[in-house]
């Protein structure tokens, strides 16, 4: 598992300078290209592997605020989301993914000039438009969603996002358990297992889901270390030793 995570981490690196010299066309200077490289925010999402997908809803109210409405942004270290993003308001507004020390910095400079964004943590989008931004969140910590068209963040529209650690896989505790029952077929495999750590479920005998590849390798009354996990709602055996 460690040497797939460190092909990951090479994979990358190696695409991150595409990032880097990629898109960037609001013209804020050479400094800010290496540093969106490495943003503490994360990186952009492939939609390929999209963990799960948040409606946004731009708008404004009759009370004059100019919100950004989805549900609470708490979201796990490691997540890709896809944003779906609709401008239901009168006026034109942004959608930008960014520390609130690097969104007040940006808002600064919006004040001083409407700059338009086209960097893949952001979108702008028209009065009725609808767009998406996938975004891939690296680091816990407390981030945030905002427009920083000039007055509208002061206007109400910025919303907290939360990014919670999440175990690094590396790092997880393999359970024991002895295999009881496969059903290949189903992709099912029955295991008496010790306390599952990662889960926080005591000893018992559960069925899992497996897939093929892992049932290839299981054998019934094989004892075997291995990492439960939720899949899709569903317990499954994610690693095997
Ligand atoms: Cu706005």
């Amino acid at each position: 598992m460690k040497k797939l995570l460190l092909t990951t981490t090479f994979a990358m690196a190696l695409s991150l300078p595409a990032y880097a010299s990629g898109t960037h066309s609001d013209g804020h200077g050479e400094n800010e290209t290496a540093e969106q490289a490495t943003m503490m925010i994360g990186m952009p999402g492939e939609a390929t592997k999209v963990d799960r997908t948040i409606d946004v809803t731009l708008l404004e109210n009759d009370e004059g605020q100019m919100l950004i409405e989805s549900e609470d942004l708490n979201i796990a270290a490691g997540e890709t989301i896809r944003f779906n993003i609709t401008n239901k308001g009168e006026l034109e507004h942004e959608f930008v993914l960014d520390t609130i020390e690097r969104n007040a910095e940006h808002k600064i400079e919006m004040a001083k000039m409407d700059m338009e964004h086209d960097d893949p943590n952001s979108i702008r989008l028209d009065a009725g438009a609808s767009g998406e931004v996938v975004w891939t969140f690296a680091n816990a910590g407390t981030f945030e969603a905002a427009c920083l068209i000039a007055g509208h963040y002061e206007s109400g529209m910025y919303r907290e996002i939360a990014v919670s650690e999440q175990m690094a896989k590396a790092d997880v505790e393999y359970s024991t358990g002895t295999i009881k029952k496969i059903d290949a077929k189903a992709g099912k495999v029955t295991i008496i297992h010790g306390p599952l750590v990662t889960l926080d479920m005591p000893a018992m005998t559960m069925v899992f889901r497996a897939d093929e590849t892992m049932i290839a390798n299981m054998s019934e009354g094989q004892d075997i270390e291995f990492v439960a996990d939720r899949v899709k709602g569903k317990l499954t055996v994610t690693q095997m030793k």
